[in-house]
Parts: structure tokens; C-alpha cells; sequence
């Protein structure tokens, strides 16, 4: 099995490494951009430097996993996923040993299930999704690439989320909802009508403010 090197040194980062280490992976380090975290430990595991470490870890020897996590709009995220995918490397898929996820459930590459998180029968998760720590995904929701489901959000089944999109910590998706693309979920709303592309919309029962 290739071994992994953890892109970004911060909050998310950390998280992932302790799933890891509680899966028993071999990480050779992390990367972070900030040169102060050089040499620095996170969890035993070392900061190795920039990413310009990775010219000696080519992509048939090593595989990624994207460290880098979000606020809201996931957009330094996808960038890190896009550009290290253009130069040939591979993201693994983090699941901790508490994640529930059903053998029926589809996950794409680099796809993060954290701690306590569910994925139920039939859902579809795209590319470089943070699944994160508690969040619940019933059954049949289709997730876009690049989405953070933050700790503790829950989607009730046939949910529908487009990319790009974060639903902050807590929330709540009524069954059957479609989300467009880019769209924002505040923490804790609970959204019970569609909510289109591009949106951030927030409360009980949630309302839309344009960006
Ligand atoms: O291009 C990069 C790069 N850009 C920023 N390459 C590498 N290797 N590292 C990069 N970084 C580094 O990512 C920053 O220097 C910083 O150390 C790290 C991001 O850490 P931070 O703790 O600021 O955020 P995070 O993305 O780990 O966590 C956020 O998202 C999580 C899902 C926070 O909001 C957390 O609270 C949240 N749980």
C-alpha cells in the first residue's frame, strides 16, 4: 500500500490525522505553505514543509490527502484537489473506524467520513467531500464534489446538494430538498424548500440572502 503525505497542517489536518493513525496508515508527514510550521509535530506526525516537498514523492509513490479544510465556501480546498491532480497524484479516501457507511453507499475519490459520521444506502458522494465529524446522510442523497458537510448537519434522504456547497454545523436538510451549486447553509438552519445555486440562506425554517 502507498504511503500518505497530508496536504495542509492546520484544524482539519489534524483530525485527519488522527483518523489515520486510528486506521493504522503510514503517513510520511505533512505539507503546510506556512514556513513557520516547518518541523513542527502534529499528533507525532511532521511537518515536512511546503509542497514543493513533493518533488521527491512522485504520484506512483505516494498518495495524497487533502488537510485543507473550510469555513464556508470551499474554495482553497478544491484548488489544493485540482492543482495536485493536474501533477498526477491521487487523493485517498479517510474514513474513521466510527463512521458509519453503508456498503451501499458510493463514494468518490479523496471523499472524508469522520468521526461518528453516517452515510446511508443508495447516497452517492462526490470527489474531495468532507463528510464531517457526526454529520448524518440518510439515505439516497446525491452530494456534489467539493462539499463540506460540517460536524453535527443532517440530511434527511433524497437530498440533493450540488458542488461547492457548505452546510454549516448543525443543520438541518428536509427530505427530498435540492441545494444548487455554491450555495451556503448557515449554521443550525433548517431548510425546507429548494434552495438555488449560489445562496446563502440561514434560520428556522431557513431564508435565502443573496451573496
Ligand atoms: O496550498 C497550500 C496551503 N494553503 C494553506 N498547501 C499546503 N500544504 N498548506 C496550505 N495552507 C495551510 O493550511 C495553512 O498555512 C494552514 O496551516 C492550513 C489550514 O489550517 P486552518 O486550521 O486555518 O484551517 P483548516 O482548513 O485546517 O480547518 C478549517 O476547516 C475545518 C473543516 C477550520 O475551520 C476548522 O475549524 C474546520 N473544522
Amino acid at each position: 500500500m502507498k504511503k500518505l503525505i497530508v496536504i495542509g497542517a492546520g484544524g482539519h489536518a489534524k483530525v485527519l490525522v488522527d483518523a489515520l493513525l486510528a486506521q493504522s496508515s503510514a503517513i510520511i508527514g505533512l505539507t503546510d505553505s506556512d514556513p513557520a510550521k516547518t518541523g513542527k509535530m502534529i499528533l507525532g506526525v511532521t511537518v515536512m514543509g511546503d509542497d514543493g516537498v513533493l518533488n521527491v514523492h512522485a504520484p506512483d509513490v505516494v498518495v495524497l490527502v487533502n488537510g485543507i479544510g473550510s469555513v464556508t465556501r470551499p474554495h482553497l480546498r478544491r484548488k489544493v484537489f485540482d492543482s495536485l491532480k493536474a501533477g498526477g497524484y491521487t487523493f485517498a479516501s479517510v474514513r474513521h473506524p466510527s463512521a458509519i457507511v453503508s456498503a451501499h453507499a458510493q463514494l468518490g475519490e479523496g471523499v472524508q467520513a469522520m468521526a461518528g459520521s453516517v452515510i446511508q444506502a443508495g447516497c452517492v458522494i462526490g470527489a474531495n467531500t468532507i463528510i464531517n465529524t457526526n454529520a448524518s446522510v440518510d439515505h439516497d442523497c446525491k452530494v456534489g464534489a467539493h462539499v463540506h458537510i460540517a460536524p453535527g448537519a443532517t440530511l434527511s434522504g433524497g437530498v440533493e446538494i450540488g458542488e461547492n456547497v457548505h452546510v454549516g454545523a448543525g443543520a438541518t436538510i428536509l427530505q427530498n430538498v435540492r441545494v444548487g451549486n455554491g450555495s451556503v447553509i448557515a449554521a443550525g438552519a433548517v431548510v425546507i424548500d429548494d434552495v438555488p445555486a449560489n445562496l446563502t440562506v440561514f434560520g428556522t425554517p431557513a431564508r435565502s440572502k443573496a451573496k
